[in-house]
């Protein structure tokens, strides 16, 4: 399996309940490497450019609302098929169908306070990765 790189959020309902260091106990045990990480606040414009695919849908203001509300930790995870490896890690979109052990079901609040984003191919993930860190500031 080629090592790749994916592009992860900690979303702010998991910053706001101090679970940054939780979430990343499971990301590495579960053999993924956090090769950047930095906490930020996103403008309204980050958001709705981050989730502009879901701009029809009904949930995209609400989604920029929350994703603006609070800080979050974006980083870039790296390992062995890394974009599906976490997007496992991570369980179901909806907390409530989500599998034993993973994040979302161990922290996610509902099906909009998830907890956590990541990429959902390689191609999405490498551009994720470009919108929110410059080469230099990721370590592998
Ligand atoms: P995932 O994050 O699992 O890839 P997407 O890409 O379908 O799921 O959705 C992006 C984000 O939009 C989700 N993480 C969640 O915060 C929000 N979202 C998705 N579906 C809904 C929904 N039905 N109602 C409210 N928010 C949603």
């Amino acid at each position: 399996m080629a090592t790749e790189r994916t592009f992860s959020i900690i979303k702010p309902d998991a910053t706001a309940r101090n679970l940054t260091g939780a979430i990343n106990a499971v990301i590495e045990k579960s053999g993924l490497r956090i090769v950047a990480q930095k906490r930020v606040r996103w403008s309204t414009a980050q958001a709705e450019k981050f989730y502009e695919v879901h701009k029809a849908r009904p949930f995209y203001g609400d989604l920029v609302k929350f994703m603006t509300s609070g800080p979050v930790v974006v980083q870039v995870l790296e390992g062995a098929d890394a974009v599906k490896k976490y997007r496992d890690v991570m369980g179901a979109t909806d907390p409530g169908k989500a599998a034993e052990g993973t994040i979302r079901k161990l922290f996610a609040e509902n099906i909009e306070r998830n907890s956590v984003h990541g990429s959902d191919s390689q191609e999405n993930a490498a551009l994720e990765i470009s919108l929110n860190f410059k080469p230099d500031e990721i370590v592998g």
